[in-house]
């Protein structure tokens, strides 16, 4: 259990680990491209420890050593059919890109994860690959795992995608490389590129116009070097521990900015807190800069839309930062929250109602009215990392202690999450 006490003053420098989009990309395509890809800045977290395990046992070799890995691609095709089932852990990331992945290859394999994984929605990654003419078997009709994936000869569609995923926008995309034609999805809403630039840093050809993004069957990838920056979903956490105590500051060093992903950024600044860009440069591809951030008292503030995608694995602990601002904090257009490693609105609620907080659940979201005291409580982090973490940033502005139980969940995106904790709390 992690136990976390109210804190005086967060302040320091420090550095988050390696985004875990990118880092799951970056196996990804290394083992998919011809010749060797080094990786500095991975994310070694459960979730993209996962990828690795799930591609070396379809033959990939793979050097990971903490944050730094070398994969030796053998080119798309060069994966063998592995004789176990591929583990995904509790990463949706893997299950939703690597079925995308499977489709495009002449052989049969089974995917399965935790249990939080089972409850997973897969049939938005499921029904257009079928369309594409991949054989996908799973059960309720392959909205679960396990699933089971014959892949093979593809043709190009067009999707029309009922939510803004970044997942099924890459699952469909990667099919495409491989498909006869042309593949391309329109979204609702931009969810994040990750998959987008970096296919293009690997030398494959994508087109963008607007909310619709394509990709031509038969290109190759090919090996190359590329440098993780930090989280910026795991950088919110310490964006929203400086919020939560007044008088502190801290400095984030290497956080990356890709403009699909700093909802967290913009929200903040909008309920009046303070995050300055230092030092603003491009590595492969992504904007990163560091981030000085300092306490201001927030106010509410109203959050739906587009600005959803840009945001959404920020949700837990923006309504934690809303707890202590003055009036209402109203999210809307969030119900993808639901399918979440838990239902993110109900964990948020009845976690965060332990410490006192006034938050109310709606079908879409959740609102929180604000100032309320805090007072340290035992929450349960559910097996969702973003949760324990939330709580425990919750925990900073409680009164007395805070024990978070299934603590171990927080390794799966921010494994030194606690060690940095105590380094910058006073
Ligand atoms: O990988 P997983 O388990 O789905 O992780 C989460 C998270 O909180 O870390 C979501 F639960 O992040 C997703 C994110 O919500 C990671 C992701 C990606 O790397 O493509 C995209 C988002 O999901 P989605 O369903 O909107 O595509």
């Amino acid at each position: 259990m992690l136990r976390v006490q109210k804190a005086n003053r967060i302040e320091g420098k420090v550095k988050v680990p390696g985004d875990k989009s990118i880092s799951h990309r970056a196996v990804m395509f290394g083992a998919l491209a011809e010749g060797t890809t080094t990786i500095e800045g991975f994310l070694p977290g459960a979730d993209c420890l996962s990828t690795i395990s799930c591609f070396r046992r379809m033959g990939i070799e793979i050097v990971q050593e903490e944050d730094r890995v070398t994969v030796h691609g053998k080119g798309w095709y060069g994966l063998q059919e592995p004789s176990q089932h591929l583990d995904v852990g509790n990463s949706g990331t893997t299950i939703r890109l690597l079925s995308g992945i499977m489709a495009t290859q002449p052989f049969h394999v089974v995917m399965e994860g935790d249990e939080s994984i089972a409850k997973r929605p897969m049939r938005r990654v499921v029904g257009p690959l079928r369309q594409m003419g991949a054989k996908i078997d799973g059960r309720k009709d392959g909205e679960f795992t396990p699933l089971a994936i014959r892949g093979g000869e593809l043709k190009g569609i067009h999707y029309q995608s009922p939510v803004a995923s970044a997942q099924v926008k890459s699952a469909i995309l990667l099919a495409g490389l491989q498909a006869k034609g042309v593949t391309s999805v329109t979204e609702p809403h931009l969810s994040r590129d990750h998959t987008e630039r970096m296919l293009q840093a690997f030398g494959v050809s994508v087109v963008r116009d607007g909310l619709t993004v394509s990709v031509e069957g038969g290109q190759q990838l090919k090996g190359r070097d590329i440098r993780v920056p930090g989280d910026i979903s795991s950088a919110a956490f310490l964006i929203a521990a400086v919020m939560m105590v007044p008088g502190s500051s801290l400095l984030i060093e290497n956080v990356g900015l890709n403009p699909t992903r700093t909802g967290i950024i913009d929200v903040v600044r909008a309920m009046g807190g303070s995050v300055e860009l230092v030092n603003e440069r491009v590595v492969n591809e992504e904007p990163v800069a560091d981030l000085s951030v300092t306490y201001a008292e927030l106010n509410g503030v109203e959050i739906g839309g587009e600005m959803i995608p840009r945001l959404i694995d920020e949700v837990p602990v923006i309504a934690v930062m809303a707890t202590q601002a003055k009036g209402k904090t109203v999210i809307r257009d969030a119900q993808e929250l639901k399918v979440k490693e838990t239902d993110r609105i109900a964990t948020v609620v009845s976690e965060l109602s332990k410490l006192g907080a006034k938050v109310t659940p709606t079908d879409d979201g959740m609102i929180i009215e604000g100032p309320t005291p805090l007072t340290g409580s035992r929450i349960d982090s559910r097996g969702d990392h973003r949760i324990g973490m939330a709580m425990a940033i919750a925990g900073l502005a409680a009164a007395g202690e805070t024990w978070i139980e299934n603590d171990e969940a927080i390794a799966v995106s921010f494994p030194n999450f606690a060690q940095i904790l105590a380094e910058i709390c006073r």
